[in-house]
Order: structure tokens, then C-alpha cells, then sequence
């Protein structure tokens, strides 16, 4: 398969992506909120109830894995990987190292990991990933974030890019404007703005075929303490434009992250966003918490109980798998949770 195929597959009609690639730390935190402990084999036991749902195959084009996942062999035979795609989805993984504090400027970060990065693609490839992910955050206040931040962030994410495609994979690029704080939507808008420009200017100059490309942005929302609450049409009628006016028309699929919305509200979002959807890009979702909160609450419940797990994930993969077709409403979500 070409980049671009591979890219489609990632984001084709009615699937999108599970971002189930939460780093040791970052799981440690989910799995703490449901009072599981944080080790290989809880991890292991709740990844490979999700990559084992019956919601794979219909709704999910690609998985987002950790490190440790994807080496990781499943207690029903296969390895991870071989799990995934033999339920027609697209393996990727992680490979940034985090987002460290950035010199010069303490209080933003840059995401590090390119030191040795080409001979972990090789690696990754051969333990079956497609594809990989890189994120890059920046938070809204009043004087951030600074151009430092948005320029060595989007250099770092163009470097990236082009050696995972150097190596046959498909880079998903992922500029993250925090919801964290109480700007208003168009201050959103207008970061949003700064930093994609950044990043395709710097993906231009590293030559990176955007059509071998995924974007995964956040959407065009207000901070979560910001107490002006905008409705779903006006999020999406203003994330559509923003991504019209700063992603080339090349790039095949954008796949939001879903920053700390609830379940329902991503969902509902990701909808209406495809109701107006005029462009080119396939719109879908690349969601961790907005897939997965409701069938880790059940984790929490009994560990044991992989069909109410997996009848929760399958509920929000469904979900979302209309959203990226604008067929979702409220009455389908409480009929098919009923
Ligand atoms: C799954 O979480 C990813 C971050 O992991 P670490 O912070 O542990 O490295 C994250 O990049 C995720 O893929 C995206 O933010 C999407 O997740 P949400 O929960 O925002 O949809």
C-alpha cells in the first residue's frame, strides 16, 4: 500500500482511530481514577479487551500503541499488532518522547525523541506498525504560547514526519492547543491558526508529501474555564474554517483529539463538523479519553467482565463512527445505549 492509501485507511468513512497510546505515566493517572493497579498485566488485560471488540472491525482504522504495547503478546495468541490488523485496522505508535521543559522559556514545552528515532522506525516497522505519532502541546495564556515554542515545535514535527516517511509509515502530525484555561474560542481560533501555518511551512521546507500525512488537531473550542460556552454549530463552523484556511488541500484525513471534551460532547462536536464538512479532508476522530472514559469506568467495576467492557467501547466506537459521517444525533445515542 502507498502512504496515501495507508492514510485513507486510517481515516476512511465512518472509522477513526483509537488513541490508546498513554504513556506509563499517563495510564497511571487513568488507572488510578478507577482504583486499578497500574501494572503490564491490567494494562495489557484492558488493550487487549478493546483491541478484541466486535467495534474493531466496522469502526476503527487504525490504534495508536505505547512502546510497551506494541511488543507485547495477547494472552488470546497473536501479538498486538497481529491482533489489530486482523481486525482490518492499520497498527501505529508513539514515538515522541514527551514534551520536556522548553530552554528559554521554562514554563512551555518541546516534544523530544528524535535522538536515535531512525533506527526505532526500523524497529517499530518490523514489529508491524504503519504508522506513528508525535504530539506537540501548546497552552493558551496571555503571553504564551511565544513563537519560540511554535517554532521549535513545528521544526521538530517536520523532522519527524519526514524521516517516518523516509521509512515507510504514515506520519499523523499532532499540533495540540490545550483546552486548558479560559480563553475564548477566538483566541482558540486564532492559535490554532499560528500554529498550523508553523507546522506546514516547516513540513514544506522538510519535504514531506503531505498526501502520505494524517493531521490530528484539536478542535476550534473555548478553554474549559472560560465561561462562555459555545454551542456545537458555532465549534464547528469555526474549527471547519480555521483547518480550510491553514491545511492544504493535499492531506488526506484530519482526525481530532479529543482534549478533554466528555464523551457525548466529542461526539456531538465531530457530528456537526461533518454536517458542513465542503472540503476535501476526511474528518474523523483520533479520540483516547473520548473513546475509551465509559469502558474504563467499567474496567474499574470487574475486571472481569470483558462483555460490559466492550459493550461500552463498542457503544462510543459506533458513536463516533456515525459522527464521521454527520449521521449522529442525541436519539441514536440513548436508543443504541438503551
Ligand atoms: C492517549 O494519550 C496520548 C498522550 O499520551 P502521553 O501524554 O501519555 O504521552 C495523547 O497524545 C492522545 O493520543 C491525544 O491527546 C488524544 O487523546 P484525547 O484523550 O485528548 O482524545
Amino acid at each position: 500500500m502507498t502512504l496515501n492509501e495507508i492514510a485513507k485507511k486510517m481515516c476512511a468513512k465512518g472509522k477513526g482511530i483509537l488513541a490508546a497510546d498513554e504513556s506509563t505515566g499517563t495510564i497511571a493517572k487513568r488507572f488510578k481514577s478507577i482504583n486499578v493497579e497500574n501494572v503490564e498485566k491490567n494494562r495489557l488485560n484492558f488493550r487487549q479487551t478493546l483491541f478484541n471488540s466486535r467495534a474493531m472491525r466496522d469502526y476503527i482504522g487504525g490504534v495508536i500503541l505505547f512502546d510497551e504495547t506494541i511488543r507485547q503478546k495477547t494472552t488470546l495468541g497473536p501479538s498486538i499488532p497481529e491482533l489489530i490488523s486482523k481486525h482490518g485496522a492499520v497498527p501505529g505508535i508513539k514515538v515522541d518522547k514527551g514534551a520536556k521543559p522548553l530552554a528559554g522559556s521554562s514554563d512551555e514545552t518541546v516534544t523530544e525523541g528524535l535522538d536515535g528515532l531512525r533506527e526505532r522506525l526500523e524497529e517499530y516497522y518490523n514489529l508491524g506498525a504503519r504508522f506513528t505519532k508525535w504530539r506537540a502541546v501548546y497552552k493558551i495564556s496571555d503571553k504564551f504560547p511565544s513563537a519560540q515554542s511554535i517554532k521549535s515545535n513545528s521544526h521538530a514535527l517536520a523532522r519527524y514526519a519526514a524521516l517516518v516517511q523516509e521509512a515507510k509509515m504514515v506520519p499523523i502530525v499532532e499540533p495540540e492547543v490545550l483546552m486548558d484555561g479560559s480563553h475564548n474560542i477566538d483566541t482558540c481560533y486564532q492559535v490554532t491558526t499560528d500554529v498550523l501555518n508553523e507546522c506546514y511551512n516547516e513540513l514544506e521546507i522538510h519535504k514531506v508529501d503531505l498526501k502520505g500525512t494524517v493531521l490530528k488537531p484539536n478542535m476550534v473550542i473555548a478553554g474549559s474555564k472560560c465561561r462562555d460556552k459555545s454551542s456545537a454549530e458555532e465549534i464547528a463552523k469555526k474549527t471547519l474554517d480555521c483547518l480550510k484556511k491553514n491545511v492544504p488541500s493535499e492531506v488526506p484525513g484530519i482526525a481530532f483529539l479529543s482534549g478533554g471534551q466528555s464523551e457525548i460532547e466529542s461526539s456531538k462536536n465531530l457530528n456537526e463538523i461533518n454536517k458542513i464538512n465542503d472540503s476535501s479532508f476526511l474528518i474523523t476522530f483520533s479520540y483516547g479519553r473520548g473513546l475509551q472514559a465509559s469502558a474504563l469506568k467499567e474496567f474499574g467495576k470487574n475486571q472481569e467482565n470483558l462483555e460490559n467492557i466492550q459493550k461500552a467501547f463498542n457503544h462510543r466506537a459506533k458513536m463516533n463512527g456515525l459522527s464521521s459521517k454527520g449521521e449522529w444525533s442525541e436519539e441514536l445515542e440513548k436508543e443504541f445505549a438503551a
